[in-house]
């Protein structure tokens, strides 16, 4: 079976790369009359060259220095490069750029051609192999082959094929060839209408396989298309596959909905983001240091966006140095975890760095923070499980698939990975509902519980007499979380290891609040069932002093206290009663006086059913907190809207 394989030219304008594919292919990739006119190439051109058992799909880009985002654009998708130097202009500014690009996209493997060798002596030619050696030691081309061609007389192009073909197969074998399996992505570089077709894009397929009426996304924008044709290489295809160039029919979409940068991809697997964690490299031959918040054209895929760099632990990194970055982008984008990308400068507009994505759809995080930077260090990490487990970290409390970390860590099996994680503690798994678990990292468990007991330890200053803060209030603090098991999780957590105390009356930060002795805990629930029981004719002070066994010295604060959590009403000094019998009072009352006739004392005194003791200052004490008003010998609503249903 043939192994497919993508190839791109580089180098500098007009040192061959058009010609030279030509002489191999026979085909003139310059196919715009604006080529023809200027004999430069402008848009990326497309051959095809079977090797033996390899089957090159070729782009050649431009080498003009106003066409690098094209040539980028053609250089995302490819496995192999094919730099071309004219020994007659020697090593020139996009010599060195498409180099750098190349090296930046994280490139393994290529050849290098020394084109045009009719027009120059063969020491001369000597000279310039030496000044290229030079130039590409420290690279992947450091050992690359050298090969001398003429287009013109065909010098050399045999030896070419044969050490063409060597490289591919070196390429063919390397582990990053094997993405024929799992998810369908390409990169669009080109999009036109044909008639009676439709709308038709193009790329070099970097992963998975497609056929012909497969429903595929275009992302950014989630848009789903069928694919209603396939060729490849102006061939008729049933089936497309990764190391293929593709021109694909799609039905379910115009032509002016996609441009290049748009990405083709299986439902599900890209996700648009406008800000990824990345590491980055600013490329030694960059005119100056990159400073934190640099506004940067961004070339990710076949997509060019602005894009802010943030730099997350300096001020700015020079020439040669790398660091670890967020990258604020224009607009929405598609990206997978390791994914190369270069940056170019505002102006004047030239490539200073790139590196890989790390986080694809990341969430932002304070300069600075060393434990965040160092997940994200983590994510860099050869180790599948430190990866994973930083992915993971980051996913927070998401709910997360875990397919999921084929996209953002490079997984190949997400699932025992996963297991794996749970085994080491990585992971905690949470009950969300009877038949839906959630598995969080036990640092994001971590960082809850920090901010739990923040806000526990807030609301306890807030409110110095209550011994617990109301479940529902703490809760309430974390309603945008809007994952309520989540954080009744934390709490079960926080209370089993002792941090609070978590009853029906409400959650306690351990040491936070009045502190009660134990027989003080004993009695202060004590005062509260016995008022509770007596209803509208409760004990007072003096007596429930009586009643104390020990500690009756702690009584009148007790109360207070029971008052301060809302269990008791103060009636008076001397007089409380249970919230439960004050709410039924004023219902009862509501309802009575609903009529707006008003009742007396003595009548009140016997709905209540209680003694002039009770009911004189029961009275006094709804007339103060407004809810009755006097006239006279009578008793009215303060405010007649209120009645029994809508009291306040
Ligand atoms: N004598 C001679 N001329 C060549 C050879 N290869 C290319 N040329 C000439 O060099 C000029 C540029 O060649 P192209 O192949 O268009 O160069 P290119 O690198 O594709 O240029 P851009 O795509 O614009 O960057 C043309 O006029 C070619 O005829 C060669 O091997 N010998
Ligand atoms: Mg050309």
């Amino acid at each position: 079976m043939l192994t497919d394989l993508i190839l791109g030219t580089a180098g500098h304008i007009d040192h061959g790369k058009t010609s030279l594919i030509r002489a191999l292919t026979g085909v003139d990739t310059d196919r715009l009359p604006e080529e023809k006119k200027r004999g430069i190439t402008i848009e990326l051109g497309f051959a095809e060259l079977v090797l033996g058992d390899v089957r090159l799909g070729i782009v050649d880009v431009p080498g003009h220095e106003r066409f690098v985002r094209n040539m980028l654009s053609g250089a995302t998708g490819i496995d192999l490069a094919l730099l071309v130097v004219a020994p007659d202009d020697s090593v020139k500014p996009q010599t060195r750029e498409h180099l750098e690009i190349l090296r930046l996209l994280d490139l393994a493997a290529g050849v290098i051609v020394l084109t045009k060798c009719d027009l120059a002596d063969a020491d001369w030619i000597d000279l310039v192999e030496a000044e290229v050696r030079e130039l590409v030691a420290d690279t992947f081309l450091a050992d690359a082959p050298i090969v001398r061609t003429s287009a013109t007389t065909g010098q050399g192009l045999d030896g070419l094929r044969g050490v063409l073909s060597e490289a591919a197969e070196v390429a063919a074998q390397s582990d990053r060839i094997e993405r024929r399996a799992g998810p369908f992505r390409m990169a669009i570089d080109r999009t036109f209408s044909v008639d009676g077709h439709g709308t038709v894009v193009t790329g070099s397929v970097q992963s998975g396989q497609a056929r012909v009426g497969d429903t595929l996304t275009i992302e950014p924008g989630g848009l789903p298309v069928r694919l209603r044709g396939l060729q490849n290489h102006d061939r008729t295809a049933e089936e497309v596959h990764r190391g293929q160039r593709a021109a694909i029919n799609l039905a379910g979409v115009h032509h002016d909905e996609i441009d290049r940068g748009h990405e083709l991809a299986s439902a599900g697997h890209l996700v648009p983001s406008k800000l990824l964690s990345v590491r980055l490299n600013v490329s030694s031959s960059a005119p100056r240091p990159l400073k934190n918040r640099t506004r940067v054209r961004l070339h990710l895929g076949t997509a060019e966006l602005m894009s802010s760099v943030v730099l997350l632990s300096t001020d700015q990194l020079q020439p040669g140095e790398s660091g670890y970055a967020q990258l604020f982008l224009s607009g929405q984008a598609v990206a997978t975890w390791n994914q190369p990308f270069v940056i170019r400068s505002e102006s004047p507009v030239t490539t200073i760095g790139g590196g890989a994505v790390l986080d694809p759809s990341a969430k932002k995080i304070r300069r600075n923070v060393t434990e965040k930077i160092a997940m994200v260090a983590q994510l860099a990490s050869k180790d599948p499980y430190q990866r994973a487990s930083a992915a993971l970290f980051f996913a927070g409390i998401s709910g997360w698939q875990p397919d999921e970390l084929s996209r953002t860590a490079g997984i190949a099996d997400p699932a025992s990975t996963a297991a794996a994680l749970i085994d080491r503690g990585d992971l905690v798994e949470i009950a969300v509902s009877p038949t839906r678990k959630l598995s969080v990292h036990s640092l994001v468990l971590g960082e809850l519980c920090q901010q739990v007991e923040k806000v526990l330890r807030r609301l306890h200053q807030q409110n110095p007499l209550q011994r617990t803060i109301q479940t529902a209030r703490l809760m309430q603090s974390f309603d945008y979380l809007k994952a309520p098991a989540v954080v009744k999780a934390v709490l079960t957590r926080m209370a089993a290891e002792g941090q609070i105390r978590w009853t029906e009356s409400g959650v306690a930060l351990s040491g936070c609040g009045p502190q009660l002795s134990k027989r003080e805990q004993i009695l202060i629930e004590e005062i509260i069932e016995t008022i509770r029981q007596a209803g509208v004719s409760p004990p007072g002070i003096a007596e429930l002093k009586s009643q104390a066994t020990k500690n009756q010295a702690s009584v009148p604060q007790l109360v207070a206290l029971a008052e301060a959590e809302g269990h008791l009403v103060r009636i008076n000094d001397d007089l409380f009663l249970h919230s439960e019998a004050f709410d039924r009072i004023k219902n009862t009352l509501a309802e009575r006086m609903a009529d707006g006739q008003g009742l007396t004392l003595s009548q009140i005194r016997e709905i209540l059913e209680t003694s002039r003791k009770f009911a004189v200052p029961i009275c006094e004490h709804l007339d103060r907190i407004g809810f009755t008003r006097r006239e006279g010998d009578l008793r009215v609503l303060a405010d007649p809207a209120v009645t029994a249903l809508n009291r306040p």
